[in-house]
């Protein structure tokens, strides 16, 4: 039970890399394909983005980040016109379907930046869980930081659609 308890940024991007297989053997939630939005100064909030795999149903119930004062579970839907987004209380993970976190939809919100995010940084987030009977579990990760659908950027003002 070794990646339940992730001691440096090193051995979570080790793990983070080295696929899901490896991680989905001991942590109950896999997660790959994780990025965090870059910002600019001044910004002060962007995102973070990833697929989850949970081996067991569970739910993503909140997430922490060094660089951000607040980080929330958020969905984006287009209501009429207009993308809004707002938290969650807690996103289901259905055992072995894989959900997306993706621009557009959901994501993790990290707010308050307390630095700008440049490309090629690597992020400390940590996304909890909790299951049906109410038992939580952390996952650590190194998320990288990409420059990657910046137009869409939160705040920009110009919503990415998603819908197909
Ligand atoms: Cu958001």
């Amino acid at each position: 039970m070794y990646v339940a308890r992730i001691a440096t940024p090193l051995i979570a991007a080790l793990t983070l890399w080295a696929g899901a297989a490896h991680a989905q053997s001991s942590a109950p939630v896999a997660a790959d394909g994780v990025w965090v939005r870059s910002s600019v100064q001044g910004q002060k909030a962007t995102g973070a983005f990833m697929r989850l795999t949970a081996q067991e149903s569970t739910r993503l119930v909140g997430a922490a980040s060094p660089v951000a004062g607040v980080v929330e579970v958020h969905e984006m839907k287009m209501e009429g016109d207009v993308m809004k987004m707002r938290a969650i209380a807690g996103l289901e993970l259905p055992a072995g379907k894989s959900v997306e976190l993706k621009p557009g939809g959901y994501h993790v919100m990290l707010m308050d930046l307390k630095q700008p995010l440049a490309k090629g940084d690597s992020v400390p987030l940590t996304l909890v869980f909790k299951n049906a009977q109410g038992v939580e579990s952390k996952l650590e990760l190194q998320a990288p930081v990409a420059a990657q659908g910046a137009a869409a950027a939160h705040g920009g003002g110009h919503g990415m659609h998603q819908h197909k």
